[in-house]
């Protein structure tokens, strides 16, 4: 079978190094990214053993970072067959009155414009080969609203429209496009949003058995290894625990 290259987005922590974990074991070559350089370091040293591995580490936000680290591709890595557009995070919880605009720059550029400039440039070299697969990480905030997710919401809301443009878009191109969107995983996503605060992130997944990294990996190998004429448009991905954004059972 011949060998396919995923370019993978936040590959440093949580679903996306999950994916490229899985991805190396079945023999997926594999461009990581994220702008934290020894963790992808350390994941390309671990993952080099069982596939092809290239890194490259840049902010998905600053446009000229994302278009110049993939021009900079080795020859070899520049076909790329899978794109997950992957990183991502949501800052802060506030309601809409108290929300803390560098935190509401930061969802939009990078949830939003980071996905849009990653897409860009990858997308037309996928166009020109009538093939390709993108599979967009949204979430259940870009689903339903809850309290004080407002921005993140509105993000991935944009998310889930921009997979449906995408899908849209490229049809004629023969280009599959997929988003998942899964529920509470646990991740470093809450420390992120709560600014690093250990104990507020931890508290978010107490009391229940949350999704892990690994389950969602396991869901994005399951739909990129679909016959090609088979293309899974969108998921939503809850642990048993979970009913809706703000209905869990918790406790025995
Ligand atoms: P993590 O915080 O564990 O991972 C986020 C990844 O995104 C990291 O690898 C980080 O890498 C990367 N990233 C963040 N900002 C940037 C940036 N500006 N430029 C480049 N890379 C960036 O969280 P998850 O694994 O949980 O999140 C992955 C995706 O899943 C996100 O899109 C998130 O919104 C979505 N999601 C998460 C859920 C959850 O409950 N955990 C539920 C639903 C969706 P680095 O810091 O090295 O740049
Ligand atoms: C992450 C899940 O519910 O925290 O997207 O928004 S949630």
């Amino acid at each position: 079978m011949i060998q396919k290259t995923a370019f993978i987005t936040g590959a440093t922590s949580g679903i996306g190094k999950a994916t490229a974990q899985l991805f190396a074991k079945n023999n997926i070559r594999l461009i990581l990214c994220g702008r934290r350089n020894e963790r992808l370091i350390q994941l390309k040293e671990e993952l080099s053993k069982l596939t092809d591995v290239t890194t490259l580490q840049f902010d998905v936000s600053k446009k000229e970072e994302v278009f110049n680290a993939i021009e900079s591709l080795p020859k070899e890595f520049q076909k790329i067959d899978i794109l997950i557009n992957n990183a991502g995070n949501a800052h802060g919880l506030n309601s809409i009155q108290d929300g803390n605009l560098d935190d509401w720059d930061a969802m939009i550029d990078i949830n939003v414009k980071g996905l849009l400039y990653v897409s860009k440039a990858i997308l037309p070299k996928m166009v020109v080969r009538n093939e390709g697969f993108v599979v967009n990480i949204g979430s259940i905030a870009g689903k339903e609203v809850y309290p004080n997710g407002n921005v993140y919401c509105a993000s991935k809301y944009a998310v889930n429209a921009l997979n449906k443009a995408m899908r849209i878009d490229l049809n004629k191109h023969n280009i599959r496009v997929s988003a998942i969107h899964p529920g509470a995983v646990e991740t470093e996503f809450s420390e992120v949003r709560f600014k690093g605060d250990t104990d507020k992130a931890k508290n978010v997944y107490k009391g229940f058995k949350a999704l892990q990294a690994e389950d969602i990996a396991d869901i994005i190998y399951f739909v990129v290894t679909r016959p090609y004429h088979v293309n899974i448009e969108d998921l939503i991905v809850y642990s048993t625990s979970q009913a809706s954004p703000t209905i869990f059972k918790k406790g025995v």
